[in-house]
Parts: C-alpha cells; structure tokens; sequence
C-alpha cells in the first residue's frame, strides 16, 4: 500500500460492486428503467482516475460479517443470503406483498415472505445483490477506518448499490446495506459521529439507526417528503427520541430548490448544528440526484455548487468520510463527484 502523502485522497472501490444489475423498477404503475446501474460508478471511476493529482484508488479488503451485523438485523442479512443461494443467476425478486412488521415474524429462509423485509417495488433482490452490497459496505467501512486512524483527512467510499434508505430491518430505494451508518458505527467508539445527508431523498434508514443515539448527529437535506420519496419520514419534527431527542435535524426543500437556496440553508442552519454538536467525525452521505439534470430529482443543483458545499463543509475542519449514495445522471456524475471532493479537500486545507 502506497504512503499517502497531503495530496491524496483515498477512494475506495471493488470490482464486484458491479454485478447487482436491477433490471426495472415498478414507477406509477410503469416497469421503467433501472436508474441505478453499474454504470454510475463507472463513470465516477473513470473520472477520479483521470484527476491523477488527487485521489489513488484502491479495494478494499471483504468485511466480515459481524461488522455488518452490528448495523443490520440477522433475519435481513440471512434473506439476502438465501437470495443469494436460491435465485437464478438472471432473476430479480420484486416482493408484491408487504407488510407492516410490528413484532410479526417473517421467515428469511422463504423469499416469498421477502415483502416484510422490503420498502418499496424498485429494490430487487439478485443472486448478486448480497456480494455487491458487502463490497459497497466494505468501501465506506475501509474509509472510516483510514480516517478514524489519523492517516488521512478525508476519504472516499465509491459505494454502490447506496445505502441511506437500509434500516436496521429492512432495505429499499436501491438501498440493501446502510453503508453511511457502518461508517458512522465503527468511528462511534472513538468520539462523536455528525452525518450530513445530502442525497435528494431523506436517508430514512440512517435517521433510523441512530434516532435514539445522542453520539451521532443526523442532519439531512431533501426533497419534501409529502411529494418525494420515501414519503414516510423526512419531515422537519422528527427530532430524535429518548436520549437522541434534538440529535437528528431534517431541512424538507421545495421542489426547483436552486444552488443558492440550498448553500442558504447550509449556512443558516445545517453549519450551525453541526458546529455546535463539535463532532470529532463526519459521515458524507453524498447524493447528486440534487442536479439540475437528474432524472429523478428535481432540485437544480450546479456542478460549481458541489465544490462550493464542499469547501463550506471542509472549513468545519472534522475528518471527514464521504460515502456515495444516488446520483443518476450518469454524463455529469464524474464530474460533480469530482467537484465536491476537491471543495472538501481545499475548504479542509485551509483550516488547520
Ligand atoms: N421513478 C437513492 O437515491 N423511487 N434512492 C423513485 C422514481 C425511489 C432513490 C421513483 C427513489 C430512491 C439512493
Ligand atoms: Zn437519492
């Protein structure tokens, strides 16, 4: 393993991610398009390695077990195990029952009881999807690790399939591992975790895991969950709970929300949290379906706003780990990934 020296920026990325290739999603009561496909991070691959300055890619090594089931529910982890086992090397399982858990017992060794493990109809399970989402926990995991040891600033996880909308129990909206709470999770032990979600979507799985954890500030930026997804979670008075009351702060935007608006927001109230929480660590969950061409969002986000977010991000002056969440406009991903990590490293370098 190359020395790193103040120019680099480590970035993790493994080769099986690629493998989990959900076909098409149920939308409106039309089969569309997969919008999260390998391709993605393909393209961000190939755009970080051209920019040989800043960042050395490497794999990570496989995560065990164990680390995941920190994070994740035994029965969850098993049925993407026995999808892994039982599923035709070309299927993909849409559940089209779903239910409400509430204590119910469902069997993952069955994949027809899948649906109570499941959010939503645009999260298939592959006899690929387990191996591609350890490989994707195991880059956030990697990057945590480097910067938790001191040996770098800041890192990169290029995780994909993403994670924020994973909870403990259940997956969904591309979602099958919460890579931004394992990250979060292996940092805990050695000071206060602040997570910035800046995804599009509100990171309901993530605000999950640590809604009653006072040690670990969320902070999410998104759409307004009465028109977007998840729908469910996302709204501005879900505060935390029992010792986590005042530890998760949700900033609902509207629909068109441009650059200015959302580094007002930034500024105004997401900085001003997380200055006062004083975190020891930062969790990215970094989402660029914030961008004015997204196919699936509908903010309008520039290429120059991401370096600036960065830069304002980078001056808290907190190690800080950047885990890959959405972002599909495949053309411009690169480069908006690019642009953010560049903020982040230049608004950090003028800190200390
Ligand atoms: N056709 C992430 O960005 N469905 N997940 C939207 C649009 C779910 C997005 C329907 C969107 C989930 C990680
Ligand atoms: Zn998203």
């Amino acid at each position: 393993m190359p020395r790193l020296t103040s120019k680099d920026i480590p970035v993790f990325f493994h080769s099986r991610q690629l493998d989990h290739r959900p076909p098409y999603e149920w939308a409106g009561g039309e089969r569309i398009r997969h919008p999260e496909t390998p391709s993605r991070i393909e393209a961000i691959f190939r755009c970080l390695t051209n920019e040989d300055t800043l960042f050395t890619v490497r794999a990570p090594e496989r995560l065990p077990l164990s680390w995941i089931a920190r994070t994740h529910a035994p029965e969850l982890l098993e049925l993407y195990q026995t999808a892994a086992r039982d599923l035709k090397a070309d299927e993909s399982l849409y559940p089209f029952v779903f239910h409400r858990r509430r204590g119910a017992r469902a069997d993952p060794s069955q994949l027809n009881q899948t649906g109570a493990f499941c959010l939503d109809s645009g999260t298939p399970l592959s006899a690929s999807t387990w191996d591609a989402a350890v490989w994707s926990a195991a880059c956030a995991f990697e990057a945590a690790r480097l910067v938790g040891r001191g040996d770098s600033r800041l890192a990169y996880g290029l995780c994909r399939p993403p994670g924020h909308h994973a909870s403990r129990e259940q997956f969904g909206g591309y979602c099958y591992l919460n890579n931004a709470a394992l990250a979060a999770k292996s940092l805990r032990p050695k000071g206060k975790v602040a997570i910035v979600d800046i995804d599009f979507h509100h990171g309901n799985g993530t605000q999950e895991i640590f809604y009653r954890d006072s040690k670990v500030l969320f902070v999410s930026l998104h759409a307004d969950p009465k028109e977007f997804y998840p729908y469910f979670s996302g709204y501005a008075a879900e505060s935390g709970a029992g010792p986590g009351q005042g530890f998760n702060l949700n900033l609902p935007l509207p629909r068109g929300c441009d650059g200015r608006e959302y580094l007002h927001v930034i500024e105004t109230k997401a900085l001003p949290a997380l200055r006062a929480f004083s975190p020891a660590f930062l969790v990215v969950s970094a989402g660029f379906d914030t961008y004015k061409a997204d196919p699936i969002g509908a903010f309008r986000l520039e290429t120059a706003d991401y370096e600036e977010l960065g830069e304002r991000l980078g001056h808290l002056g907190v190690p800080t780990v950047v885990v890959q969440e959405g972002g599909y406009y495949v053309q411009h991903l690169g480069l908006n990934v690019t642009a953010f990590l560049r903020g982040l490293y230049k608004g950090g370098r003028n800190v200390s």
